[in-house]
């Protein structure tokens, strides 16, 4: 990481331009640039878990929100003695530096996926995704699928966003903070540019909040761990069973409805782990409507998972108990498989588990 690679990471600035070379330089001037102060970086660096974590898409709202996100790019941080002894400070400028440098290997399925009835989506680099950053070559196709409109009044918004009198909100570990809006005062999406305008199969204007159970169990004879899974009639891809958060519904009670609605299998969410919350990286996202979830963790006993029958039922074609394995993770809808590796992570805390996850993802 020179002084040049992280001013280029950093800032929009033209380098090859006179104008760039000039606020490159004054910027390297002083004294307490990043190159003189990285040697002392010995507790974080690049592969520090945490800041990969925060570049896996999605998974970064989980371990915390680290402020670079939000208009990462703009005047180059001048990293000093001090900024290095401030913890919070250099996790954000850590996770910002990975979230920089992995984003490109991971397209996100909300820009370069659609739902079926979709018009294709504009071609949206991932570079030139966030909404800090003008392009003037963004002109994508707008839709709203006619169930939609159809079901004004009852899950879907009015089609005039003016009409909505609520506060277009997103969630982040911090809590709801508000998202920006377009000229016409429609909600743009947090994940950036998604190369459709309208909203798509999605209800509401912004944010359309889920809830998702992630069930695991070890597989009372095989000794394996497993998921329980749903097959999407959508997509016909592998899932975890959530759906749609009713009007006023506590989140642990929209997890085990739509367990129950999907599986049939009957748990109880109170105290069970939250291990994500935020935005989804759903193949139905828009610019202006897009999928968040609040994913609950619980990892059943001997005796629990005994007490749990299965029964397919209401959006799902097929549900069962499955071995967790890379392409399980790979293959799965939306995001579900990043949730997974962070459940994972999670029982890998328990010795007695721990053997079970490392051989999966061997
Ligand atoms: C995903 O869509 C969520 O994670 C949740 O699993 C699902 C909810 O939508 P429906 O299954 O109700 O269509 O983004």
């Amino acid at each position: 990481m020179t002084p040049e690679w992280f001013f280029r990471t950093f800032t929009d600035v033209d380098l090859g331009s006179s104008n760039g070379e000039a606020i490159f330089a004054r910027e390297k001037a002083h004294a307490d640039d990043f190159d003189a102060n990285c040697k002392q970086l010995s507790k974080f660096n690049l592969y520090d878990p945490l800041a990969l974590l925060a570049a896996t898409p999605g998974a970064n709202e989980l371990a915390y929100h680290p402020e670079v996100l939000a208009g990462a790019r703009g005047d180059v941080n001048v990293i000093s003695k001090n900024s290095t002894k401030d913890t919070t400070f250099m996790k954000d400028v850590l996770a910002g530096l990975a979230i920089e440098g992995l984003n490109p290997l991971m397209p996100r399925k909300s820009r370069t996926q659609t739902a079926p009835g979709y018009p294709p989506r504009q071609q949206v680099n991932e570079a030139d995704a966030l909404w800090s950053k003008p392009l003037e070559t963004y002109a994508p196709p707008e839709y709203t699928a006619a169930v939609v409109f159809k079901h004004e009044g009852q899950w879907a918004d009015p089609p005039n966003v003016l009409d909505v009198k609520r506060t277009f909100l997103t969630k982040t570990l911090a809590g709801d903070v508000a998202v920006g809006l377009d000229e016409q005062g429609r909600p743009l999406n947090p994940l950036g540019r998604t190369g459709l305008r309208g909203r798509g199969l999605l209800g509401r204007w912004g944010r359309n909040q889920a809830g998702d159970p992630l069930l695991t169990r070890v597989h009372p004879e095989m000794g394996r761990l497993q998921l329980l899974v749903i097959e999407r009639k959508d997509s016909g891809q592998k899932a975890l069973p959530g759906g749609m958060v009713d009007e006023g519904e506590e989140i642990a009670a929209t997890v085990a409805r739509e367990l129950s609605e999907e599986t049939g299998a009957r748990v109880s969410f109170e105290g069970a782990t939250t291990i994500f919350t935020g935005v989804v990286d759903d193949p139905r996202n828009t610019d202006n409507a897009w999928m968040e979830t609040t994913v609950l963790h619980k990892h059943l006993t001997d005796a629990e998972q005994r007490q749990t029958t299965l029964q397919v039922g209401d959006d799902a074609r097929a549900v069962s108990w499955i071995n967790v394995d890379q392409q399980l993770l790979a293959s799965m809808y939306a995001s579900h498989g990043d949730y997974v590796r962070l459940a994972l992570a999670r029982l890998q805390q328990d010795p007695a588990l721990e053997p079970l996850v490392l051989e999966l993802l061997k």
